[in-house]
């Protein structure tokens, strides 16, 4: 089945003129129009990874710290069987699609031999100063197939510059060394924690920086787009990824990709000053596509605390976090810190391989396969039958001005589920606004569940599971024709 994308050379903005493809008829089909803002690119391919995780890393794991001054001495971070294979098969297992290291957190520490500071991995005993854990990550990353991305904390707690402008120059070397030397970076995590008391070369101080001028974002973010063109930028606003406005790894039920933020008081938002309450929504046709970001530890902390062994999330709690974080259009980030071993610690790993096992056995098949699909309108070539082929890139939409609309899913037999995933086309944009599932149950329909954002991939759950063998879409509103890609019916495993 061939489909074709014609992507403009811009990096911000793209025209598909995507194929339905499965019939001959597709050549004389004539797609929607896109509506709205639309993803770039790499927001694009950002959107089908769903699952990565944080690894949290660095002076503060040996420290028992969540935040390191910046007067560590180097010679405290000597992991003693640092394994990066070994982590990313642990992630691998749970079904993770990229990791994303603190190369540099607030206390300034870097994990890799920079040229442009001391307090780094270069005067640590690992590896007699030579180590470098980026590089030896990111070769792991490449070995088992996952992407890998960087957090480079702004704030930099030990740099005496920090509060000047040549710190800027530092920062930005920085950001270069680590976006020129470790191969693709899919993408770049900016903290919006900045500011604040630190030892500061030894001013051990307070120091405050006016958020909205001082780091020059703009700047920095061409520099990145530059350097690593198919990376997204994460931060409080973006430009690519925005922080869904919490750390408990969950987005709003109603959760819009696009967004239009504004900082606390009102005016131009900022990385460190944005309504977080706003960001866990997004904006309904919102002047950026700006899709939101689940960041959550499976610990209490980001960092690995010894005290923290037994409050490990278990899979079921991770379940429920991919539901309300990938499953409302969002995506999930988990963090999991390596121990002073430099491993991830037994609790975690097991957690992390039943939450694997729970997802392959829950969403091997769509239990809708073998449906008779009938839509109550359809565009020509552009046939429901695409819902259920397995393929992001094909879908079924009406014709122009339709905005409700029914596709009912008639099975064989009756089947028992109690997810339903639905998946809009977002190179077209998001069009939908609300929906609700129904089965049909003694002669009449049954509300499954309702929603109103549906995006690149939106899970509805129930407590019990329901039985039936006619389960049908309803579109209650959508701002241009709805395109989805998908629709899918399973069973949770236990
Ligand atoms: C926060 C930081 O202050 C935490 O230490 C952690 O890195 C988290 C992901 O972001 O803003
Ligand atoms: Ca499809």
């Amino acid at each position: 089945m061939a489909s074709s994308i014609i992507y403009q050379p811009c990096r911000r903005s793209f025209l598909l003129g995507l194929a339905s493809a499965a019939s001959s008829l597709a050549s004389t089909a004539t797609p929607p129009a896109p509506y709205g803002v639309l993803p770039s690119l790499p927001q694009l391919h950002w959107s089908e990874l769903g699952f990565y995780n944080f690894l949290h890393f660095t002076v503060n794991t040996f420290n028992d710290k969540e935040w390191g001054d910046g007067d560590e001495n180097p010679a405290i971070f000597n992991p003693t069987a640092f394994d990066p294979a070994a982590i990313c098969s642990v992630l691998k297992d749970a079904g993770s699609r990229g990791i994303i290291l603190t190369c540099k957190h607030h206390d300034g520490f870097c994990l890799w031999p920079t040229k442009t500071t001391e307090h780094s991995i270069r005067f640590s005993p690992y590896k007699n100063g030579k180590g470098d854990i980026v590089r030896e990550l990111s070769d792991a990353a490449a070995r088992a197939g996952l992407k890998f991305g960087v957090y480079l904390s702004p704030w930099d707690r030990n740099n005496a510059a920090y509060g000047t402008p040549a710190y800027l120059d530092i920062y930005r070397s920085q950001l270069r060394e680590l976006l020129t030397d470790y191969g693709p970076i899919f993408e770049i995590w900016h903290d919006g924690a900045n500011g604040g008391s630190g030892y500061y070369g030894g001013a051990k101080e307070t120091r405050t920086i006016d958020k909205l001028h001082y780091y020059d974002w703009p700047t920095t973010w061409a520099l990145t787009h530059k350097l690593q063109p198919d990376g997204v930028i994460f931060s409080d606003v973006g430009p690519d990824i925005r922080w869904v406005g919490n750390e408990h790894g969950i987005a709003g039920e109603t959760c819009w990709a696009t967004y239009s933020p504004v900082a606390e008081d009102g005016g131009p938002a900022v990385p460190g000053n944005v309504r977080a309450e706003a960001s866990t929504v997004g904006t309904r046709n919102g002047k950026l596509w700006l899709p939101a970001e689940c960041d959550v530890s499976i610990r209490p902390g980001w960092f690995w605390h010894p005290a923290e062994n037994d409050k490990v999330k278990s899979p079921q709690q991770l379940f429920d976090l991919y539901c309300e974080s990938t499953g409302r259009g969002a995506s999930f980030l988990l963090n999991v810190p390596p121990d002073r071993r430099g491993l991830i610690y037994e609790t975690d790993a097991e957690s992390l391989r039943g939450f694997g096992r729970m997802m392959n056995a829950t969403f091997a098949r769509n239990l809708a396969f073998g449906a008779r699909v009938k839509a109550s309108n359809t565009r020509h070539g552009y046939q429901p039958i695409h819902l259920l082929d397995e393929n992001r890139h094909t879908y079924w939409t009406t014709d122009d001005n339709v905005t409700q609309t029914e596709i009912v899913f008639d099975l064989p037999r009756p089947i028992r589920f109690d997810l339903v995933r639905v998946r809009e086309t977002i190179a077209l944009g998001q069009r939908i606004g609300g929906f609700s599932v129904e089965y049909w149950k003694d002669s009449a329909w049954e509300v499954f569940g309702k929603g109103t954002s549906v995006g690149a991939c939106r899970i509805l759950r129930s407590t019990q599971p329901v039985s039936a063998n006619r389960v049908r879409l309803k579109i209650t509103e959508s701002a241009a024709c709805p395109v989805l890609s998908e629709f899918a019916l399973f069973l949770k495993a236990v």
